[in-house]
């Protein structure tokens, strides 16, 4: 290549795409994917005078600034705004993969990922707080709540693939593997009879079960504390957040768990276990009794007709810091 001409002087941002050796120099903010001989640019600059450069001639003007180490800066710029969420977080797949039981890893969904992107968006407090006589509000809220962040999922999976990468989506499923909305009413109060008999109650829990979990996920990206009642508690929001997730092989800068505590029992004298009307949570923390929780969502009304939502543990919890 060529000798590269001088950078212009100002703002110069240097984005690492893949690997070190990769190189978008860009002044602006990121456009649109390009092919470079030899190289994958994600960014173009705006300006037409803009100027790219091999690495080493990169290393030999700015030093430290390529210390970016392969991780791109503009692209979780832009995803973070382009996915409007409450609650925005990356985990390193690597790291969860190591931590993850097995069947419930990064690899077993996308063989290279590297990065998980996490979006979460906060429910509304009135439904919440009303409950349990806002449970209809508080169903509309869960619904629209979930198609809102599997849609803004879907936009950035989009802009992942456009920056050249491999994005695979997990969007928020009901029930996995139920299809409760399918089945007829008297087969669900019939499940709803038997779904705690020992054996049943057994094929629930193991049956029950999505591959990868959010809340595992949030933690590992740092967004929070998994709580007495089993779900993710934020600082920002407590509970009151549901999340969609998504895995990539772009190298994203990666959050830490938190040490923060947020789950203080001793002050809120196990709100959320004294609130369940199905006895599922306990006060060590152990795993929600998925069959006694699903009961009593069936026992509300048959899912996806007049079916309403409990939402206690997620109501009652104080965990929020205001
Ligand atoms: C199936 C499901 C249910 C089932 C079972 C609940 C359960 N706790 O598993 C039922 C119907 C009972 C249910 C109820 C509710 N749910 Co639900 N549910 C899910 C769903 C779709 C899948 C859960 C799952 O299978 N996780 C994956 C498996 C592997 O997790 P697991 O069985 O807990 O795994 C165990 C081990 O395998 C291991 N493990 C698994 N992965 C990992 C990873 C690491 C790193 C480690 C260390 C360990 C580990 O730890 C677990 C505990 O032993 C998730 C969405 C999702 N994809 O995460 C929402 C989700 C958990 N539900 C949610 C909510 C809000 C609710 C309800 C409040 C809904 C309501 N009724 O109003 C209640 C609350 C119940 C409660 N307090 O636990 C939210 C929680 C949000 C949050 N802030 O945490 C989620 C994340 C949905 C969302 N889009 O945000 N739910
Ligand atoms: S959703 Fe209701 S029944 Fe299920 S664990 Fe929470 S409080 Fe208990
Ligand atoms: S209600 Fe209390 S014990 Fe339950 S998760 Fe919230 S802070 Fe923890």
């Amino acid at each position: 290549m060529s000798e590269a001409p001088a950078i212009p002087s100002g703002a110069i941002h240097i984005s690492c795409i893949g690997s070190p050796s990769a190189v978008t120099v860009s002044r602006t903010l990121p456009v649109r994917s390009r092919e470079f001989p030899g190289y994958s640019i994600l960014s173009a600059p705006a300006e037409k005078d803009a100027h790219y450069a091999l690495p080493s001639y990169l290393c030999r003007l700015t030093g430290g600034l390529l210390s970016c180490k392969g991780v791109d800066m503009d692209l979780v710029a832009e995803l973070k705004a382009r996915a409007r969420a409450t609650v925005f977080g990356i985990a390193d797949a690597g790291s969860y993969e190591r931590k993850a039981p097995e069947g419930h890893r990064p690899s077993d969904v996308m063989s290279n990922a590297r990065s998980i992107v996490l979006l979460g968006e906060r429910m509304l407090d009135t439904p919440l707080d009303g409950l349990p006589g806002t449970r209809v509000e508080y169903t509309a809220n869960f619904h629209i709540t979930n198609d809102r962040l599997n849609h803004s999922l879907f936009e950035l999976c989009g802009l992942l693939q456009e920056s050249g990468h491999k994005a695979f989506p997990i969007p928020y499923k009901e029930m996995p593997g139920w299809n409760l909305e399918k089945r007829s009413a008297g087969s669900l109060k019939l499940l709803g009879k038997v779904v705690t008999f020992p054996r049943i109650r057994d094929f629930a829990d193991s049956a029950l079960r999505e591959n990868l979990s959010y809340r595992h996920m949030a933690r590992e990206a740092g967004l929070g504390e998994i709580g007495v009642n089993n779900l993710l508690l934020t600082p920002e929001c407590g509970p009151r957040v549901r999340f969609v997730a998504l895995l990539t092989d772009a190298e994203l800068e990666p959050g830490r768990p938190s040490e923060q505590r947020l789950c203080v029992p001793e002050r809120c004298g196990y709100a959320c276990v004294r609130a369940c009307p199905a006895g599922a949570l306990s006060r060590d923390g152990s795993p929600t009794d998925k069959a006694a929780c699903l009961k009593y969502y069936i026992k509300l009304g048959i899912p996806g007709m007049s079916g309403v939502r409990c939402g206690l543990c997620v109501a009652r919890c104080p965990a929020e810091l205001k």
